[in-house]
């Protein structure tokens, strides 16, 4: 109870939105709008698709005028598990860094991409965890047998329900839906992303096993380009260890250093859509607890991975 009264630090969030308090995701949603008000040239809302509660899955668009017309698109998914609150809070601190940092290596890293950034995909499962149920992992939608929720980490079309998921509706964590993309918010999703040219990279947000996984996440199997991805993944780990000390394991599988487990987004994207450069960071936390006065150290780290992420691309000639 102190913990949850620590993170929601109502007094806080009268003041307004910051990066001291957890917000919920109507709040979350205003701040992109008053984001997009005030830098209504360069930034949109856009919407990656719709709840199970008839909630958007509001996202910001970020793509200043360059002249490039057809600059490389990055996808930032954030708040796939409800319960993760430290990715979401993680994802807007960038979005605020992006659209008001000064810093040369964060303003070229803002200009050089079409951002599209979704701080919580998972929408339903988000205000539930944070109204109701702090451990609320899954969607909301109701089974035929009475029970609530789908994994929206294990409803995509890839290996659906083969490694690490469950088919109880009743599970608490792990239930893959009644079919591949069962969840209106993964089917949206799936085709928001489907549709967008030029995807070059896709990073999904997680905690709290602070490690940086790559494709796929049920086989130890490779990927063609899987040394890239570990030259990046490394150099994005060295940028984010500069700024606290701190170490994450990875990268590689997840079937390699977490668990295996099919019907991930990041496994889908990769496989569905052939998108270059796929991870998925999992952040740090202690039973998906984060204390809020904290977030802006993880989402400074977060901006440094990223920013090495690009970087070490760049050197291997992805943009
Ligand atoms: O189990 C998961 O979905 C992720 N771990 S978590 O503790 N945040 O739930 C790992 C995701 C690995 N990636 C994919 N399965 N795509
Ligand atoms: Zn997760």
């Amino acid at each position: 109870f102190r913990i949850i009264n620590e993170e929601k630090l109502s007094l806080n969030r009268k003041l307004g939105f910051s990066w001291t308090a957890y917000h919920d995701v109507n709040d979350i949603y205003k701040y992109l709008e008053d984001v997009n008000k005030a830098h209504s040239d360069w930034t949109e809302v856009i919407v990656g698709g719709e709840s199970y509660e008839g909630r958007k899955i509001q996202g910001i668009r970020i793509n200043t005028p360059t002249g490039d017309e057809n600059k490389p698109v990055i996808f930032i998914e954030s708040g796939i598990h409800a319960r993760e609150w430290i990715t979401p809070a993680t994802t807007t601190y960038f979005i605020n860094q992006l659209v008001t940092s000064n810093n040369p290596n964060i303003t070229a890293l803002r200009d050089q991409f079409d951002w599209r950034i979704f701080p919580s995909v998972n929408p339903d499962g988000y205000q539930f965890s944070y109204y109701s149920d702090r451990m609320w992992r899954k969607t909301r939608s109701l089974s035929p047998n009475g029970c609530i929720g789908a994994d929206p980490n294990r409803n995509w079309d890839y290996n659906w329900l083969k490694h690490g998921a469950s088919n109880n509706p009743c599970d608490y964590q792990t239930y893959g839906g009644s079919k591949p993309f069962s969840e209106v918010e993964t089917k949206t999703l799936s085709a928001y992303i489907a549709s967008i040219e030029n995807l070059q990279a896709y990073v999904a947000f997680h905690s709290d096993a602070q490690m940086l996984l790559l494709p796929y996440s049920d086989s130890t199997t490779h990927v063609d380009n899987y040394d890239d991805l570990v030259t990046v993944g490394k150099t994005s780990l060295n940028y984010g260890r500069a700024v606290n000390g701190k170490v994450y394991r990875g990268p590689a599988t997840a079937a390699e250093i977490l668990y295996k487990a099919s019907g991930g987004s990041m496994d889908w994207v990769r496989d569905a859509l052939g998108t270059p450069l796929v991870f998925t960071y999992e952040l740090r936390g202690t039973y998906f607890h984060w204390p809020a006065y904290r977030i802006p150290e993880q989402g400074e780290e977060v901006t440094q991975m990223l920013l090495g992420l690009v970087t070490e691309a760049k050197n291997l000639g992805y943009f």
